[in-house]
């Protein structure tokens, strides 16, 4: 099915039912994948500068307990413009390790982007940048390579799941790893809500572009009418589920029309469609998660605050 095809059909179904929704798998076209990159910049939005941390002050001793001895893949699900990544692949450069790097991501141009510029910085590495969604992706490697792997999934995007489907993706990623190999996931911790709750609405209004583009890309692909000034971006995050959840408010009472579908989508107004969660866990509840999907914890990696974790996993 291609992309456009599957919000077509997302859009069909999340706006005729109650509650209305929206996934957030969409969010990334060019210029949601944009001011994706800006948020990760923003004061508020601490998890990149924490896992920067993380990786930056304990990269050694996360590649120790990986082992890169013998040759490796290091495989990068959901790459982006691997801020983060780039420091582990300058330690294993200077290491002189043998591997090579599959940034992996569903946006076609900040990957062309990526590859570009590591065959600058590394020209000797080998690099296969892979635009698939993530299962495509690992197959295909499973095909094409016998070597071990070390997988990358970053940045909390396993938050953007529910605990229900992360466990769903995690037993899915488990069945396409071998023995040897090893998972490395990035999860934002649970913390002061407030401290949360801001990084999901910070004050240059940029995640609110962010929630926003999401209708501005129905307009453009789907040929709709979303007046962007009559939806606004709210967020709230539960410290009793962990869940945060951004949703776009309806201001008025309004029709739109979905060319693409020859369907008119009514709103009533303060009505409220839910385009995206973004779990926190505890580390209890990372260690039952991993228990639940037969994946054994090897190592935990926090930030001096312990707000965010990488957990190293085995099959
Ligand atoms: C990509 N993902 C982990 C981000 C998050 O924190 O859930 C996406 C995001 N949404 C709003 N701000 C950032």
């Amino acid at each position: 099915m291609s992309d456009e095809a599957s919000l077509a059909q997302n859009v069909a179904q999340g706006l005729s039912q109650i509650p209305k929704t929206l996934s957030s798998r969409f969010f990334y076209d060019a210029k949601g994948s944009q001011l994706f990159q800006q948020i990760m910049a923003l004061p508020e939005y601490y998890l990149t500068e924490l896992e920067y941390q993380i990786f930056k002050k304990q990269r050694k001793e996360i590649l120790y307990a990986f082992g890169t001895q013998a040759p490796f893949q290091l495989i990068d699900l959901g790459a982006g413009d691997a801020y983060k990544t780039k420091l582990l692949l300058q330690e294993l450069v200077d290491q002189e390790a043998h591997f090579s790097f599959i940034p992996l991501d569903i946006s076609q141009e900040p990957l062309h982007q990526l590859v570009e510029e590591l065959g600058h910085l590394y020209p000797h590495l080998p690099v296969t940048g892979l635009a698939a969604d993530y299962f495509q992706g690992l197959h295909w490697l499973n095909e094409h390579s016998k070597d071990r792997k070390l997988v990358l999934f970053l940045g909390s995007n396993i938050g953007n799941f529910s605990p229900v489907e992360a466990e769903g993706f995690l037993l899915k990623l488990r069945s396409s790893l071998a023995p040897q190999d090893r998972l490395l996931i990035g999860i934002d911790l649970r913390k002061d809500p407030r401290k949360i709750r801001l990084a999901y609405d910070d004050s240059a209004g940029v995640t609110a572009a962010f929630n926003l583009n999401l209708l501005a890309r129905i307009n453009h692909e789907l040929q709709a009418d979303f007046d962007l000034d009559q939806f606004e971006h709210f967020a709230e995050y539960n410290p009793i589920s962990g869940t945060m959840r951004s949703y776009l408010v309806s201001r008025q009472n309004q029709e739109v029309h979905v060319k693409a579908l020859n369907r008119t989508f009514h709103f009533e107004a303060w009505e409220a469609i839910h385009t995206e969660n973004s779990h926190k866990y505890s580390l209890r509840e990372i260690q039952e998660m991993a228990k639940r999907c037969h994946l054994a914890i090897d190592d935990v990696f926090t930030d001096a605050s312990h707000g965010f974790a990488d957990v190293l996993l085995r099959p």
